[in-house]
């Protein structure tokens, strides 16, 4: 074979191994890849095929590692791994060669060079690291794994206490089997190294000084790491509340699904440690991990993330089934969603309930590969053998902290029972079942190895179940907990926030406040070249303040956020183009037209309140719903002092975040007592743009209320949106809010406000007409920019019998608001709700039993909107208007019998 044109046909004529080493790994693979036709001819070709040998196993060795406690597969055909790949023979073993970069090894023997590579790259530890770009990580883990050889040069005292976590793992197992008959728990058994492995990274994590982890995972094995790992008692998982408690209306969840939190002791000091909270579906926690912990790290000043730690753990299924991991990992090293790098593990058990074939799982070789996009490295590691998963521990935290990257374990085990416990394997996966129920654990087969090696008498080994179940028959908790101040001072006091009421709060700010605010937010502190567009913005704010102008909706918001940052509250908003905003109305950030960003040229203006001010970032985000909207949620519900919006660009897409809207934002309080006070704004509103651009499904919301759980609001005017903001932190209770906000009615000219609105009042649940025209004689109801349609009609055609009102929060709904409104009108004897949702959609079925309840004695409420319909909107403009026209006049005009 020759080589290709990039190397010189003599490369190591004038010390050229160092030439080679310049090239890339990536293009050395390449020539790799190509086939060799004949023997090595020559010393240099000789040494060249050395060279390529110990690139090849950098790549690939991994694939002939030793990672299947079950040895089912023989491992694939991987010819380059072999020296007559490179024309080398039984002749050159004997033969000493330059090894290049091989760590710490210099001149050596064909036959070392082969001994050491394949102890390095072939044990029990398989890593994946050559598709890293970056020369140093890339180095870095080379040094690692070379220079260990797959010695793991464990202590005498490591290895005991290896083997008493095993050993607390699998008691607690048998424990619970026999215990708790029936019960589902997902057992670990199989994975059983998971315990060891977590205390290792908690450990190695504190020796870097880490003060918090934040954990999340999914149903497997979370009971074993609830007890074993975070010192849960194990009765207090099987407690319930007394059936009926009428002080219990929370709905609680399963076990397997409950958070924790504590502080444990390691050897460098003590960690607080959280595992969230979770619902079944899997992988959607992963991303509110992210959140919950970048708040921590916020609130520390940890921006590389020393501090607080994620450790995200995976099912292999999940991990490569589902797309929010890959949305969660893009967004991991952004600048407003970055944690310096989480550890990720997978507890890869080979199977997903009962879908294990390699042909149907996934389209990659491992379920890892997806941590190839962010260049993580990925370290497999054979969950038979304790030592190795210590090893591949350290290395992994230790990347982490070195830089600050996402890192991947995979554990390669096997689940010893069914999916649950009362699942049948062999239905399903007779031969992997044979296999497995001829099995040792973990525990046994390393035990055995302590004992052969003297480590350990087999009575010693014996002590060790029997203390620990001991423990267990007693209710001792299996790791202790801490006597610490850790969670007051880390924990944060959510108790002051606990209440179901949703009283009414001044919002109000005094125009002196609000005067100072604006000169702030519409001054510039160096000089800036705005676009002339965003000039414009500017100057007419600067008229805003001077009351030249009605405040529109960009100033009303900006104010909003500056009172807030002004009484030291933190302000986070993230979104698709949320800094300018989707609609060109925001303008959070001014870009000088002729400097780079980089150069100072972005001026925040929020930024420059005064000293004593909270923080206020704003995050232009990676186009995603899922993962984003989850991480604001995990932020939220860590940061209780801290305005959190996420924004949809259109409200249309916040479907694409559903789950977390079904499983963390509506049913997070009742199911696990979090407390959220996220803020969701979703431009709603049917402008003819067509079926998805109009609506963010107003009656899904609505149809998820309950108890009291989120609020939902349609504010039409600037000022209601200053109040609903700023009530969402001034008033002492933390909901959810979700917010249907303006598209074309940011540049409605009725849509307006006065500065007098903001230094006064607050948010109103009900707008009355403002004409108040009490001989009406027709009252309509409705939410929304359709106000403004109705409004203008009933002018047009001097309607003066109709009075039309606006109902600006939707839940919770404001009966006792409506009703004093409707006793405004003593001789209304038609009312209306009009909207302009199609009757499916919107908020007609689920308000209309709030309505009638409203309605004077003796009357209900009609319908008039558009017919009920499969797609939101019309996506032609002509059929949009007729059905606009159509609808006014139903509200406005057609007779109803009653
Ligand atoms: C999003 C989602 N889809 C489907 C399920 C149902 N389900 C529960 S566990 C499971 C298999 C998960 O396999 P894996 O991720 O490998 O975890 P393991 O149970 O093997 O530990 C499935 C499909 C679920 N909980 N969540
Ligand atoms: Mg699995």
């Amino acid at each position: 074979m020759s080589a290709p044109d990039w190397l010189p046909t003599s490369p190591l004529h004038g010390g050229n191994v160092a030439y080679l080493e310049q090239f890339s790994d990536e293009a050395l693979a390449s020539w790799l890849a190509q086939p060799v036709p004949g023997a090595a001819a020559g010393s240099d070709a000789a040494q060249i095929a050395v060279l390529r040998l110990i690139n090849a196993y950098r790549y690939l060795g991994v694939r002939k590692a030793e990672l299947d406690p079950l040895q089912r597969f023989e491992p694939p055909p991987t010819p380059e791994l072999d020296p007559e790949h490179y024309g080398l023979t039984e002749a050159d073993l004997a033969r000493e060669f330059d090894t290049g970069s091989l760590f710490g090894v210099g001149r050596t023997t064909l036959a070392d060079v082969l001994r050491r590579l394949r102890s390095a790259y072939c044990g029990h530890v398989g890593v994946e690291y050559m598709h890293i770009t970056d020369v140093a990580r890339k180095r870095w883990l080379q040094e690692r794994i070379e220079a260990a050889q797959g010695r793991f040069g464990v202590s005498a005292d490591l290895k005991k206490q290896l083997l008493k976590r095993l050993t607390d793992a699998e008691t607690l197992e048998k424990f619970l089997h026999t215990r708790h008959v029936g019960q589902k728990r997902f057992s670990l058994e199989g994975g059983e190294s998971l315990i060891p492995l977590l205390d290792q990274v908690i450990s190695r994590c504190a020796r870097h000084g880490a003060k918090e982890v934040v954990m999340g995972m999914a149903h497997r094995g979370r009971i074993n790491v609830l007890v074993n790992i975070m010192g849960r008692a194990v009765d207090s998982l099987y407690e319930e509340p007394a059936n009926g408690d009428p002080d219990t209306p929370l709905s609680g969840d399963v076990k397997y699904h409950q958070g924790f939190s504590t502080d444990v002791a390691t050897p460098y000091g003590p960690v607080h440690l959280a595992l969230a909270f979770n619902p079944s579906h899997l992988e959607i926690v992963h991303p509110v991990v992210r959140g919950s912990v970048r708040a921590r790290q916020d609130r520390r000043g940890d921006v590389l993330g020393y501090e607080v730690v994620p450790v995200i753990l995976h099912g292999d299924a999940a991990l490569s089934g589902q797309g929010v991991v890959m949305e969660s990992l893009n967004m991991s090293q952004t600048r407003g969603f970055r944690n310096g790098g989480a550890i990720h593990i997978v507890i890869n058990n080979q199977i997903g309930f009962t879908t294990s074939d390699p042909r149907d799982v996934r389209s990659t070789l491992y379920c890892t590969d997806v941590a190839k996009m962010v260049e993580a490295p990925v370290l497999h590691v054979n969950g038979d053998d304790p030592e190795a998963v210590a090893f591949a521990v350290q290395t992994a935290v230790d990347f982490r902290y070195t830089f600050h990257k996402n890192v991947f374990i995979d554990l390669v085990c096997y689940r010893r029972h069914g999916h649950n416990e009362q699942d049948e394997p062999l239905a399903t996966q007779p031969l992997m079942y044979r296999r497995i129920n001829a099995h040792p654990s973990a525990r046994v087969l390393y035990a055995q190895r302590l004992v052969e090696e003297g480590v350990l008498t087999q009575a010693q080994v014996d002590d060790l179940v029997d203390a620990c179940r001991t423990r267990l028959e007693h209710g001792e908790p299996l790791r202790p907990p801490l006597e610490t101040d850790f969670k007051e001072t880390y924990g944060m006091n959510w108790g002051r926030f606990r209440g179901k009421a949703v009283p009414e709060v001044p919002t109000a700010v005094p125009a002196a406040r609000l005067d100072f605010l604006g000169e702030r937010i519409t001054t510039l502190a160096h000089e800036i070249e705005l676009h002339p567009r965003v000039q414009k913005v500017l100057d007419d704010r600067r008229r805003m303040r001077a009351g030249e102008l009605p405040v529109d909706w960009g100033y009303a918001e900006t104010l909003a956020y500056a009172s807030l940052l002004d009484a030291g509250h933190n302000v986070r908003i993230s979104g698709q183009d949320s800094a300018r905003g989707t609609f060109f109305h925001r303008h959070a950030v001014w870009h000088d037209q002729k400097r780079e960003r980089r150069q100072s040229g972005v001026y925040v203006p929020l930024e420059h309140l005064h000293d004593r001010q909270g923080d206020f970032t704003i995050i232009d985000s990676l186009l995603s719903e899922e993962a984003v909207l989850a991480f604001e949620y995990g932020y939220a519900t860590a940061a209780p002092d801290t305005l959190v919006v996420w924004e949809a660009q259109f409200g249309d897409f916040v479907n694409g975040a559903q789950v977390v809207i079904d499983q963390f934002i509506t049913s997070g309080e009742a199911k696990w007592g979090r407390l959220c006070g996220l803020v969701l704004l979703l431009p709603h509103g049917f402008e003819g743009q067509g079926p998805e651009h109009s609506s963010a499904r107003l009656e899904r919301f609505l149809q998820l209320c309950a108890q009291d759980n989120i609020q939902v609001c349609v504010p039409t005017l600037p000022a209601q949106l200053f109040h609903l903001l700023r009530r969402q932190i001034v008033r002492p209770t933390r909901k959810p809010l979700v917010i249907m906000s303006p598209k074309s009615l940011l540049r409605h000219p009725a849509s307006t406000s006065s500065l007098a609105d903001l230094s006064s009042g607050a948010f109103s649940p009900v707008i009355d007409d403002p004409r108040a025209p009490q001989q009406a004689t027709r009252v309509v109801l409705c939410s929304g920019r359709v106000w403004f349609d109705l409004e203008a009609a009933r002018a047009a055609r001097g309607l003066d019998g109709v009075a039309i009102a606006r109902v600006e929060q939707l839940y919770p709904f404001p009966e006792d608001a409506l009703r004093e409104t409707l006793n405004g009108y003593p001789h209304a004897a038609t009312f209306v709700w009009a909207q302009e949702e199609p009757m499916n959609q919107g908020a007609w079925f689920q308000t209309l039993h709030h309505l009638n309840h409203c309605a004077p004695a003796g009357h209900r409420f009609h319908y008039a909107g558009r017919p009920a319909a499969a797609a939101p909107a019309s996506g032609y403009v002509s059929r949009h208007r007729a059905e606009l026209e159509a609808l006014i006049g139903d509200a406005l005009e057609t007779p109803y019998e009653n």
